[in-house]
């Protein structure tokens, strides 16, 4: 029973996806000058996604979400730091997370005067089908 265990933990420690126990649902988000396509998400608390983060533009954006961040696990790697997720020129960036706390978390591109000139968005998180860990 132990050796079980233990043969588990290993092969969560070396494979993340099983951790997630399934491979979570993709979703691209689009960033742009200067708006998120989608500009608004709905996820599933205890659901795992993975946020596929794509700047389709020559300059630089932010994907901030910092009560989301706060309110979610991250099953694969750690949570973005300061709650936002830097993306360079034709970057695309992918996060995992599961969200936790039912609710609407504000997102919002936090460069110089982007969420003015529209770059905002919202990610709604309904109360899941699996309870929260
Ligand atoms: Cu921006």
């Amino acid at each position: 029973m132990r050796l079980i265990a233990m043969v588990m933990l290993i092969a969560a420690m070396f494979c993340p996806a099983y951790v997630a126990a399934a491979e979570p649902e993709t979703i691209t988000v689009h960033l742009a000058d200067f708006s998120f396509n989608p500009a608004q998400l709905r996820l599933r608390a205890g659901v795992p996604v993975r946020l596929h983060l794509v700047n389709d533009s020559t300059g630089g954006h932010d994907f901030s979400a910092p009560a989301l961040f706060a309110a979610s696990a991250f099953p694969v790697g750690t949570p973005p730091a300061g709650g936002k997720v830097e993306l360079g020129a034709r970057q695309s960036v992918d996060i995992v997370l599961e969200p936790r706390v039912p609710g609407t978390y504000r997102v919002e591109c936090t460069h110089f005067l982007h969420s003015l000139f529209g770059m905002t968005g919202s990610v709604v998180v309904e109360a899941g089908a699996a309870p929260p860990k």
